[in-house]
């Protein structure tokens, strides 16, 4: 009898061995933590972004493409053919902004840029007075060339600082000036502190 008492006891020693061995790998089948949502690029609540892909096809050239490298992996392309040099490919929103001072960014992409030296795009600010709709004006504008994108398959964000005196409606443009590939991936308007 004592000897069957040793074997169950040696065999409950053994079980619970079993069980602690097991105790470790079961937690490493465990399933991967929950993914957690992306946090938006645009985290500062006093920054407004348009992103391309939601500007709409009457206010944009080219194609809405799947773009993993911009944000909702969407972006605005353009190749040649889609817009001729000097035309704009993006703009609006024609939204009301009140005196201040703004910086307004865009982050574009480029490729098979011509390596001229000449102005590849050009970025403005422009609209007009609440109360004069009449007196369309650019208020601040900005040229890039092939030097400004250096690796096409990088996004680079462009900032214009500028000053508004009056209630102004304003557009953020982007002019397509050369035969090339480009990618919108958004633009945003922020209060400068
Ligand atoms: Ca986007």
């Amino acid at each position: 009898m004592r000897y069957l008492t040793a074997a169950v006891s040696l065999l409950a020693v053994l079980a619970l061995l079993v069980a602690c061995r097991k105790g470790p790998k079961e937690k490493e089948i465990l399933p991967p933590p929950k993914i957690v949502k992306r946090i938006p690029v645009d985290a500062n609540p006093l920054r407004k972004t348009y992103e391309a892909e939601e500007l709409g096809p009457e206010v944009t050239r080219g194609d809405l493409t799947s773009d993993p490298l911009a944000s909702n992996q969407m972006a605005l392309f353009v190749k040649p053919g889609d817009a001729k040099p000097g035309e704009y490919v993006a703009w609006g929103p024609y939204e009301e902004i009140s005196p201040g001072s703004y910086i307004a960014r865009w982050r574009l992409r480029a490729a098979d840029l011509p390596q001229d030296g000449k102005a590849v795009i050009w970025l403005d600010i422009s609209g007009t007075p609440k109360a004069d709709r009449d007196d369309y004006k650019t208020l601040m504008g900005k040229t890039l060339y092939a030097k400004d994108f250096p690796d096409p398959e990088e996004y680079n964000v462009f900032k214009i600082f500028f000053d508004v005196n009056e209630p102004f409606i304003f557009e953020l443009r982007t002019q397509y000036l050369q035969d090339s590939e480009i990618w919108v991936d958004w633009t945003s308007l922020e209060l400068a502190q």
